[in-house]
């Protein structure tokens, strides 16, 4: 039996008010102290690699101050309580030096490795979706070629010539070449976006989901991912502009957030081993909602892992 956190049973009510105190992730510890701890959730505020409008460095502080929003009590419909029954720290943003773009992935894939050594799964807030990249790395590194499940307007295998481009459009082409994903056993959902080599990966686009409905969805997913170790990375363009506007490269006819929420609801029982939530722009956002909507993926990112635990 893990030991209850009991900082997040402190987080919300009359003597701790939500909306006071420093903005970390869910009121968790801020803390670089891995020892002991199952779940390391950072920011990455990168957005050199983007191809259309910047904005994404500032995603890691929005979700983390969007996620303050949401109520203590355990996440709603799920049968965990990670926030009760996990010990879960904000391991804080790796320090980016801006003008050295170009050392950048390796940095993020020690960032990332360093987490993992530790035995500690990582949770990663972005970014731009190039950070993906280097974060398999260090997971394929750990796992050996995993299986991919990433919701996305965009399918990210635009065929590039340069492994060394920081492009947030082909670094899933140079990961599927490199060996790091497997795509027979890796899906895409929610594209809709023409690439017309899929390099083989599984796509559900998001025609495909609203005609046939999440819970078919998910179970052609699960079908998909099987037992494999799984990595989970979620661009929040997949979902619709009504709902996420605040990011890069919005394109319409996207996902519901109950679309989402019923699909990650329906795959429990996959071997995730690492999750990334990316592309929150606040600077083009409304009301916040897109940071909500990337702090609630992030919460439920962590009970799918959790339930397959
Ligand atoms: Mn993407």
């Amino acid at each position: 039996m893990r030991q209850k956190n009991a900082f997040a049973r402190n987080f919300g009510y009359a003597n701790t008010p939500s909306f006071s105190g420093l903005p970390t992730f869910f009121a968790q510890p801020y803390s670089n102290n891995l020892k002991n701890i199952d779940l390391a959730v950072s920011g990455i505020p990168f957005d050199c690699a983007t191809s259309n409008r910047p904005g994404t460095r500032f995603g890691p502080r929005g979700i983390r101050e969007a996620s303050l929003l949401q109520i203590h009590e355990p996440p709603y419909g799920w049968d965990v309580d990670p926030f009760g029954d996990c010990k879960i720290i904000d391991y804080g943003d790796l320090l980016i030096d801006y003008a050295n773009v170009r050392g950048f992935p390796q940095k993020l894939e020690d960032h990332v490795s360093g987490i993992l050594k530790q035995n500690v799964t990582s949770l990663i807030l972005g970014g731009d979706h190039y950070i993906t990249y280097p974060i398999l790395k260090a997971h394929a590194e750990k796992f050996g070629s995993l299986s991919l499940l990433q919701f996305d307007a965009h399918s990210d295998t635009w065929k590039a010539n340069d492994p060394s481009d920081i492009d947030h459009g082909t670094m899933l082409y140079h990961a599927i070449n490199d060996g790091i994903i497997d795509p027979t056993h890796s899906v895409q959902v929610g594209i809709r976006t023409t690439n017309k080599d899929p390099m083989g990966m599984n796509i559900i686009d998001a025609f495909e989901v609203h005609e046939k409905g999440p819970i078919n969805v998910a179970k052609q997913i699960k079908d998909a991912v099987g037992n494999k170790a799984t990595y989970l990375t979620f661009d929040i363009d997949s979902l619709d502009p009504a709902y996420a506007p605040g990011t890069g490269t919005p394109v319409w006819c996207g996902l519901t957030p109950m679309q989402v929420s019923l699909i990650l609801r329906n795959i429990i029982g996959i071997n995730v081993v690492g999750m990334d939530v990316v592309e929150v722009s606040p600077p083009f956002d409304n009301a916040g909602i897109t940071s909500l909507a990337g702090a609630h993926v992030a919460v439920e990112l962590i009970c799918l892992w959790m339930s397959g635990k």
